[in-house]
């Protein structure tokens, strides 16, 4: 009765310490002991909360074990979620509420004298993505292990996130994000289970016992570590797993270097092959084309199709099987060099037949776009891909021939077509087009929003539409009602779980019963007070981080997201400026104004002069109107730098307007704008990406439509469009732009924001004067509707009513139906 191997005991998870407040307190004080080495009462608060960490994590252990196991052992099929960016936010809280211990660790932690509210904040999130899209495969991975079904989430374990944003002089100012320079509580290093990917080299072909086969020769290697992360459930026993790779130099990449002697050479190329995973790009729509971005690119989804052969997958595994055990799907174009890398690991080292290769890869992966842009799709220099995976290329141009070959069939030599739709493109350099690759690749290919996959099926990729009918698909973008509800907003969850009890948290459309309780008076009031004390909590966080004082009563009109020019950040400081000149100028009575606070948060990529001089006007405008006495009480700019996943949980809930203004047919989906609804806040929006749906559903009278769509924007720019045809028209217009180019908001200086005031009257892209009178038009019905505090109450209800729709798991059920054919499982 040793503890062999095959021993019950050995193969089984120690069970979890007991869900008492005196089990959790025992935990707790024995991770003090043993894992930090200090005692209760010399106990710093870093190693209270690495304590109080390591405590959840010891009870979701037992069922990630078991998990993992069993996982093994059901071999269903599951999903492998390539993103090379998870932007989780903090975990702690999640992770508490996800076993059912917010209580517990509460209350365990006071009888330790430890306030829960203090170890919260000394978590540094981790950033590891730009944006939404980042954001989203967070939802999604919460979501899937919400409902028990199998998935890997794989990705880059970044050493340094999303850059932290200060402002110097109102400037951005970017600094390294060293989230890990204490540690994180929540990774599990696996050093032992390393990867080798190669790269560079060269290529070469060999006879096979008579079957003439390629080879790749690479010339240089670098380790990918594996770090498992627990993705638990809400309160289901699940835990399933994401697993970030970080780089780290091999022995045999710098041996060679060592013995030649060259000891300062030998170090600088390990620091080479560490910068792989050294830093996220903080570009989030404008990708640069980097050598760095693409071997991280590589790193990431080699290690992971290599995990999925060795780790996941019996070595006996029947490979044309692998389409009932294994999807991958794509977020964004960033791992689509997985398709030739499936296809080198399937047809050169797997020796499979080129065509069965094929056959497989086609219904392994499917591919999420999240853009409109043209110049956010993503493009590799030949020469590039080539010499940094020669192997890789040649695959392209054989799967591009068969490719090119069908087309031909179907549409005859239509030369012109051929071109276009050539996954290599010819200018301004020869260049592989990703998008068309995992279009070719992809099994699916699904947008975002309704109107972003109509746009996509009809302008961005319309002779791929033509080409493969019902390939083309939807998906609308879900929020995890977890995280952005019942975490980010107690109160309103509290509320919400009186009327309807707890279900809706993983049912989100059972707030539809919320809907009767719009026309309770009572009810209403309740929802009211739930906001004022949002309201409050949010003033406190953002007087202790940035000092600002946020004025009772204000309604609080709140855009936050990446500063981009298509999301129109300018139409939103004109409103501002145009509000301001307004009342300095005796042309509104400053009674006929809601007192209202505008809050932004944003970061620019580093590189984005035009994004980066926005930012720097939205202070500028800032200081004069919270400096100017004649709007006191009435106006306030507030721009929190370095707006991230914690600080959105505390603007959500507090907001009472929503600015999603981007120029229609620009922004993909958005997914803060279903945050807002489902929090109360009524969104000011254009007819773009999910808005759409969100006007929809909450209707008409619950929302402030304004502005082109995406058809008139389009018949605007065919007739030629002129912004400075509409700034004469408009006076508003003309004051506001007039005073920004005076230097009403540079102590004079005409230069500082001339810049900006010259594209948008003689470029103007985005269309921001087009849509001004429109928008100043809707924010004066805003002005009239927050008159009526009830009224305004009652749609507020009627959001958060009728968005249960944008819940993640609806996401990952369309998902499931539509493209993964998974199950959940256990
Ligand atoms: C966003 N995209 C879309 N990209 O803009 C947004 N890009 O409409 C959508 O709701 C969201 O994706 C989720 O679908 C991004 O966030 C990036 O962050 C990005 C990063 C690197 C390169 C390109």
């Amino acid at each position: 009765d040793h503890l062999h191997p095959t021993h019950p005991l050995a193969l089984a998870p120690v069970a979890a310490p007991p869900s008492t407040v005196d089990g959790f307190v025992r935990e707790f004080l024995l991770n003090l002991n043993s894992g930090r080495g200090v005692t209760l009462s010399n106990a710093s608060a870093t190693d209270k909360y690495f304590a109080l960490a390591h405590t959840v994590r010891d009870y979701l252990m037992a069922r990630w074990l078991e998990d993992l196991r069993r996982q093994r052992e059901v071999q269903d099929k599951g999903v492998a979620y390539l993103s090379a960016e998870y932007l989780l936010g903090r975990q702690l809280d999640n992770n508490l509420l996800a076993s059912g211990l917010s209580e517990i660790a509460e209350e365990a932690l006071a009888a330790c004298g430890i306030d829960l509210d203090v170890l919260r904040q000394q978590e540094v999130e981790p950033g590891l993505g730009n944006g939404g899209l980042g954001r989203l495969a967070a939802c999604f991975i919460d979501s899937l292990a919400t409902m028990g079904v199998p998935n890997v989430g794989y990705g880059i374990r970044y050493e340094y996130g999303i850059f932290r944003q200060t402002f110097v002089d109102g400037q951005q100012a970017e600094q390294p994000d060293a989230w890990l320079s204490l540690g994180s509580p929540w990774e599990f290093a696996h050093p032992e289970g390393a990867q080798t990917i190669a790269f560079g080299g060269h290529t070469e072909t060999y006879d096979d016992e008579g079957v003439p086969r390629s080879r790749w020769i690479p010339a240089w290697n670098v380790q990918a570590v594996p770090y498992n992360y627990m993705v638990p459930g809400y309160q289901n026993g699940r835990v399933n797993t994401l697993r970030l790779w970080s780089a780290v130099a091999t022995n045999s990449f710098d041996l060679r270097v060592f013995n030649s002697g060259d000891y300062e050479e030998a170090v600088r190329a390990q620091t080479y092959a560490e910068n792989i995973s050294k830093v996220l790009y903080p570009e989030d729509s404008t990708p640069q084309g980097k050598e760095l971005r693409l071997q991280q690119q590589y790193f990431f989804v080699a290690a992971s199709i290599r995990d999925v052969f060795d780790v996941m997958l019996p070595a006996d595994f029947e490979l044309t099987n692998l389409p009932e055990r294994i999807i991958f799907q794509l977020n964004d174009t960033h791992p689509v060099i997985a398709v030739p890398e499936f296809m080198r690991v399937l047809v050169d080292e797997k020796k499979m037949d080129w065509d069965a290769a094929w056959a497989v890869t086609q219904q392994c992966f499917a591919y999420t776009c999240h853009t409109l842009l043209p110049e956010a799709l993503e493009v590799w220099p030949v020469e590039l891909l080539g010499r940094l995976l020669p192997r890789h290329l040649e695959i392209i141009y054989r799967i591009n021939e068969d490719f090119l070959v069908a087309v031909r069939e179907k549409f005859g030599d239509d030369e012109m077509r051929i071109r276009d739709m050539s996954i290599i493109g010819e200018h301004p350099v020869r260049s592989v087009r990703m998008a068309y690759l995992a279009t070719v690749a992809g099994a699916k290919v699904n947008g975002v929003a309704e109107l972003h996959s109509q746009l996509l099926r009809d302008k961005v990729l319309p002779d791929f539409n033509e080409f493969y009918p019902g390939k083309f698909i939807n998906v609308t973008n879900g929020v995890t009602p977890r995280r952005f509800v019942r975490l980010s907003n107690p109160s309103l969850s509290g509320l919400i779980t009186d009327a309807l009890g707890t279900g809706w948290v993983t049912d989100l459309e059972r707030l539809r019963e919320l809907e009767a309780y719009a026309e309770d008076p009572e009810f209403r009031t309740q929802f009211a007070e739930v906001k004022a004390a949002n309201k409050r909590l949010l003033s406190d966080v953002l007087r202790e981080r940035d000092g600002f004082e946020v004025s009772d009563g204000h309604m609080l009109d709140v855009m936050v997201k990446r500063l981009h020019e298509y999301k129109r950040q300018m139409l939103k400081v004109l409103h501002i400026v145009t509000t301001y000149e307004g009342i300095i100028s005796g042309r509104v009575a400053v009674g006929d104004v809601q007192p209202r606070t505008f809050i932004f948060g944003a970061k620019a990529a580093p590189g984005y002069v035009m994004a980066k001089r926005i930012i720097h006007l939205i202070n500028a405008v800032g200081s004069v109107v919270n400096n100017d006495p004649r709007v006191e009480g009435k106006l306030k700019v507030l721009f929190p730098p370095n707006y991230n996943v914690t600080l959105a949980e505390r603007v959500i809930p507090a907001a009472d307007l929503s600015e999603q203004i981007s120029l229609a047919g620009k922004e993909a989906s958005g997914t803060g704008n279903m945050k807002f609804a489902l929090n109360g806040a009524l969104t000011i929006g254009t007819d773009d990406g999910a808005n759409v749906e969100i006007r929809e559903l909450v209707g008409d009278d619950n929302f402030f439509l304004f502005g082109m769509s995406e058809p008139e924007v389009e018949s605007l720019w065919a007739k030629g469009y002129k912004p400075s045809s509409f700034y004469n028209a408009d006076s508003g217009l003309r004051r506001s732009l007039d005073l920004i180019a005076a230097g009403a908001f540079s102590g004079g200086d005409r230069s500082m924001f001339e810049p900006i005031v010259s594209n948008l009257l003689y470029d103007d892209r985005f269309m921001v004067l087009a849509d001004y009178s429109a928008y100043i038009g809707a924010q004066a019905k805003v002005d009239a509707a927050y008159a009526d505090q009830d009224a305004w109450t009652r749609s507020a209800i009627l959001n958060v009513a009728r968005c249960g729709y944008f819940s993640s798991d609806r996401s990952m059920r369309d998902y499931i139906e539509r493209i993964w054919h998974t199950a959940p499982s256990f």
